[in-house]
């Protein structure tokens, strides 16, 4: 496999600032290595480069920083669009505002390659806002719903080329949704698993169900990895901990499902604030769970072998 590591350094989506440091965080709790380490090639695209600014007005006077994530939404969907060409990119948010960007330049490359793109959403949120039903206004709260084509983004950037078939998405782990959002994942026949649905039936199953849909259509497969989606207990480097999240064994499991099938052909890993993350341990489990998911396997020992060295 031959993946481009991309950094997103994008703060102006989320509530508060520090997200813009998780590339950083994420690389040096040795994100690089551990692919690597793996036998994976790994090219370094460095940082994106945001856009230019426009004057871009809206009704809904709670949007913040709409031309800032506008700006970067076109230059991440660009560089997704290029980057995807024969590689897996592995985008290093930022929060989750990138995922506007780096949804609609997959969309269009699936479109160009003539195959299904699928969406695993490892979240604790939809994120299925539109600028209008957002009562926040922060953007990191839109980028499903942007990418998908709901309406409602009038005259914010230019039409979508591609978008991504809500059908063809999926959302894991999800424990703190808005009415706006549950009705209209409802209406656009996404499939929703939630913590409870998770807890009360496992995970294994539906994320199986899902890979096999995938694998059947001959499908692209992008997770978009938001640290809340795991426990606060075990990644407590979150702007918004939600309670009741994914615990270390059934994100393993899910990243060891994902490695199995092998269909993942991009990645973000986004929400990660090192300013909340003192010791680096939420930064060093991210890096563990993309081992995992690259195909990192616990090595056994037959039971009658020796130990050939000590130490
Ligand atoms: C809420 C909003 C959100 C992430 C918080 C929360 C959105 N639905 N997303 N943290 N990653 O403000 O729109
Ligand atoms: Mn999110
Ligand atoms: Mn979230
Ligand atoms: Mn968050």
């Amino acid at each position: 496999m031959h993946c481009t590591i991309i950094d997103a350094p994008v703060r102006d989506g989320a509530g508060r600032a520090g997200c813009d440091m998780g590339p950083g965080a994420l690389r040096a709790a040795g994100l690089i290595d551990a692919i690597s380490g793996l036998g994976h090639r790994v090219a370094d695209a460095g940082r994106i480069e945001r856009r230019p600014l426009r004057a871009i007005s809206h009704g809904n006077t709670a949007l913040k920083a709409l031309p800032e994530i506008a700006a970067w939404t076109e230059a991440l969907s660009e560089a997704a669009y290029a980057a995807s060409d024969g590689a897996m990119p592995i985008f290093l948010g930022g929060d989750h505002s990138i995922s506007a960007g780096t949804l609609a330049g997959l969309a269009r490359r699936a479109q160009t390659a003539g195959r299904p793109l699928f969406v695993l959403w490892l979240d604790a949120h939809p994120d299925f806002h539109t600028l209008e039903t957002t009562t926040s206004g922060n953007l990191h709260g839109i980028p499903l719903a942007y990418a998908a084509g709901r309406p409602g983004f009038a005259g914010y950037l230019p039409d979508l080329p591609a978008t991504v078939d809500p059908e063809r998405i999926c959302l894991f782990g999800i424990r703190s949704v808005d009415p706006a959002e549950r009705d209209a994942l409802n209406a656009a026949r996404v499939t929703v698993h939630d913590m409870r649905a998770i807890r009360r039936h496992g995970a294994a199953t539906p994320i199986g169900d899902f890979l096999a849909r995938i694998a059947r259509e001959d499908g692209l497969l992008h997770v978009s990895l938001d640290v809340d989606f795991l426990d606060p207990g075990i990644a407590p480097a979150v702007g918004t901990a939600v309670p009741g999240g994914a615990t270390l064994d059934e994100a393993r499991l899910v990243m060891a499902l994902l490695s199995q099938a092998g269909l993942v052909t991009s990645l973000d890993l986004v929400e990660l604030n090192p300013v909340l993350d003192g010791d680096g341990r939420t930064a060093r489990l991210i890096v563990d769970l993309v081992a995992d998911l690259m195909g990192r396997r616990i090595e056994r020992r037959p039971a009658t072998a020796r130990p050939t060295r000590s130490f």
